[in-house]
């Protein structure tokens, strides 16, 4: 049935009757009816991606694609002078998950949903999900985020649990969304578990509230921390919830569908995503040995059996250790089969650095998680090298056979099919639709390197983005971009390794240039876009530094004309979906070895944008893939990173009195700035460079600074500049997240 009639059938009204919250509604209803209608995928062996984030986006125009209907829509909607365009405005984001770990595995359910495979997503259904960044005096403030209304896609079930704790029990209900694969006729389920006695009136102001009330608050919020954490009670009540829910949930689905449970692993593999889900190897130990008489030698080979671990960080501070006591406080009961795996570790190895508890009585939950699974992966090519040669060499002498790399991808049915309407359209035109299915078709562009004809369209492309973008960026945030600027692009958490300070430098010092004559070709717009976990004082002040710096540049009418700089607000993926595709430099700037993968270089390179970066994470890979000549790369090598931190080698005062350095450097607490903020943030900021700059900001500063010039200087080149447009699009393929999950079931599910 068309949308248009099944309008008329509900509400006996026309398409044009309805006003954009209306047909919002009705789309919702249309599409979860659509839906209902798939079957589930059915293979004996499910696959459960547990992870305590699915950063999902809006769902509204992702479903309508993965259902073959968005055009036809799209088409009615306009017959009846209505805009989709609009009518997607009217749904909130989802906000659970803080970054690229929780956006990554909401593009993993997509391509396990559209490889139909079975395979479904377990996490938690936060109330207020990730706080809502706001500025004001040029710094972030926090608020919540209540993105739950009563017409949503959360579909309710009578799933139910009993979640023990030291103190009460709690009862878990199960809310569901479908996840719909492209053009399948089989769907699999995002699972959230949640509770019903959530209590959003004990929020003060802010995102504060009452720690202390477990049943108001365990589902509350999700915690804010990205690459680093906070250790706090509340975080062990969440995962341990959502891991208990879990395993409940696996042995229930195996059971019925045959499983006597000592051959569990025959019926589930579960995908442990970062360390957040670990206590799922303990708990399904217990369940099996409690409740089903399973010896415990047993019940712990049978759950490394259907156990990978996958590694999203070498930081140090974001691999979880939980103090055996926070553990004691909330799961007693999980302790003891902790320490039982810790036995039957000590019995077998020796050094002290592999070991499950250490000598401060520290859970390490990844080792734990490596000792009891069946495979460890890293999510990009360095980043698994990094893990085998330096972070858990010890581990890979002991099992090697474990480790293995599955570099991450991105959905292209959000992140080109929806995000770029414009240049999906040409590229069918072009070499037809293929590329969506099986995304290494976008190498038939390389024919057309070349041609001078097809570099035009892709000029005009980029317009057209920037000019969608401006309209965007003026009704939401009051911004009034010059589409026939350079948009210059960072977005990403907030983090001293991925260095926006470094780019504020060379704000800094394109400021300076221009103040003193030394004018661009062409005008510049540099975006940055992210926020910054409330505990992060740093990042806090390189959020001020950034707005002050806007503030200063935006209102000088000698720089305005050369150069824009904006930090837009509550950077979201819906604000990543108008970004990306307008974007012309790309910058992944991280310090070499200390971004995992990322995700978002990969989205701009296939929407058109080259990268500025460094060798870190897949910024490698995209090298080899495009070749030196079709992208930027500058900066220290992670090899020469690594030894630097062994032997403390770093002194950031050597790199800040070079030439050229100091001054810049000297701007963040210069008269000019200053009056316009926080002194005592610049200040930190500045002290914080010169006496400690651990992710070694000024060490890349003059190479980062000549390498965008050279691309400044390229892109008046149209010729050459849109040769390597194409050669970025045409290579993108490898970066489908299809590729990736076909790997992960290949290579570790069904291995
Ligand atoms: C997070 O977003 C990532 C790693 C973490 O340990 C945590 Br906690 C959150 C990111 C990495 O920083 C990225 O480099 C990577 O692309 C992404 O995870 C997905 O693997």
């Amino acid at each position: 049935m068309t949308f248009s009639n099944y309008v008329r059938e509900k509400t006996t009204k026309n398409l044009s009757d309805l006003n954009n919250k209306e047909l919002y509604i009705q789309l919702l209803n249309y599409v979860k009816e659509e839906a209902e209608k798939k079957e589930l995928n059915s293979d004996k062996k499910k696959v459960y991606y547990i992870s305590a984030e699915f950063l999902i986006g809006k769902l509204l125009s992702n479903n309508l694609i993965n259902l073959g209907i968005y055009d036809e829509v799209e088409k009615e909607l306009a017959a009846a002078n209505k805009r989709l365009s609009e009518v997607e405005e009217v749904e909130l984001e989802p906000s659970l998950g803080n970054g690229g770990l929780g956006r990554l595995a909401s593009c993993f359910i997509d391509s396990i949903s559209s490889l139909g495979i079975n395979g479904d997503g377990v996490g938690l259904n936060y109330h207020c999900g990730l706080f809502k960044q706001v500025f004001s005096k040029n710094e972030q403030h926090a608020e919540p985020n209540f993105w739950i209304e009563d017409n949503s896609w959360l579909i309710d079930t009578d799933v139910k649990y009993t979640v023990p704790f030291k103190n009460f029990s709690l009862t878990s209900s199960l809310k569901r969304i479908d996840v719909l694969g492209y053009k399948k006729e089989t769907k699999n389920y995002l699972n959230l578990f949640d509770i019903d006695s959530i209590d959003s009136s004990i929020i003060n102001e802010g995102i504060s509230f009452d720690k202390t009330d477990i049943k108001k608050n365990l589902t509350l919020f999700l915690y804010p921390d990205d690459s680093d954490r906070n250790g706090e009670l509340l975080r062990i009540y969440q995962q341990y919830f959502m891991v208990s829910n879990a395993a409940q949930l696996i042995i229930d689905e195996a059971r019925a569908k045959g499983s006597n449970i000592h051959d569990l692993y025959e019926y589930a593999y579960v995908q442990i995503n970062d360390t957040h889900p670990s206590m799922v190897i303990p708990e399904l130990i217990r369940l099996m040995t409690e409740n089903y008489g399973i010896e415990f030698e047993e019940a712990y080979s049978i759950v490394q059996k259907m156990t990978g671990y996958t590694n999203h960080t070498i930081l140090a501070e974001a691999l979880e250790k939980w103090p055996l006591e926070f553990l004691e406080e909330v799961v007693p009961h999980l302790v003891t089969i902790i320490k039982k795996l810790d036995a039957v570790i000590r019995s077998k190895y020796e050094g002290e650095d592999i070991q499950i508890i250490d000598k401060y009585n520290r859970v390490h939950m990844a080792n734990m998680d490596i000792h009891f699974s069946n495979s460890v992966n890293g999510v990009a090519y360095l980043h698994t090298e990094i893990l085998k040669n330096s972070e858990l060499k010890h581990f890979y002498e002991l099992y090697p056979e474990k480790f293995n790399n599955k570099t991450n991808g991105i959905t292209f049915r959000r992140w080109l099919e929806f995000s770029n309407r414009p240049l999906a359209a040409y590229l069918k035109e072009l070499i037809g639709d293929e590329y969506l299915t099986d995304a290494t078709k976008l190498e038939k562009l390389l024919a057309f390197v070349d041609s001078k004809e097809v570099a035009a369209k892709l000029e005009e492309i980029k317009h057209e983005n920037k000019l969608i973008l401006k309209e965007y960026l003026k009704e939401t945030q009051g911004i009034e971009l010059d589409e026939n600027s350079i948009i210059d692009t960072q977005i990403k958490r907030f983090h001293e390794y991925k260095r926006q300070q470094m780019n504020a430098l060379y704000v800094i010092k394109k400021y300076l240039d221009i103040k003193n004559g030394k004018l661009p070709k062409r005008k510049i717009t540099v975006f940055f876009g992210g926020k910054a976990a409330p505990a992060y004082v740093i990042a806090q002040d390189i959020i001020h530094l950034i707005l002050c710096l806007s503030e200063l540049i935006n209102n000088d009418p000698e720089v305005n004309k050369y150069l824009n700089v904006y930090l837009v607000e509550n950077y979201n993926v819906s604000v990543a979906e108008k970004l990306i595709p307008a974007t012309d430099i790309s910058e992944q700037i991280s310090l070499a070895s200390k971004e995992a993968s990322g995700t978002g270089n990969m989205k701009f390179m296939l929407n058109g944008a080259l990268t500025l970066g460094t060798l870190d994470g897949a910024n490698v890979e995209i090298d080899e893939l495009v070749g030196r000549e079709n992208i930027y790369i500058f900066g220290k090598e992670s090899d020469e990173i690594i030894k630097l931190y062994e032997t403390a080698g770093y002194v950031s005062k050597d790199y800040y009195n070079k030439d050229g350095v100091k001054e810049v450097v000297d701007f963040i607490i210069s008269e000019d700035l200053v009056k316009l903020g926080n002194k005592e943030r610049l200040e930190r900021l500045y002290n914080e460079l010169l006496n400690k700059d651990w992710f070694m900001t000024l060490i890349d500063f003059e190479e980062y600074y000549a390498k965008k010039e050279e691309m400044l200087a390229d892109y008046e080149d149209r010729d050459l500049w849109l040769r390597k447009v194409i050669a970025n699009i045409a290579k993108a393929g490898f970066f489908s997240s299809d590729r990736t999950i076909t790997q992960y079931n290949e290579e570790i599910w069904n291995k």
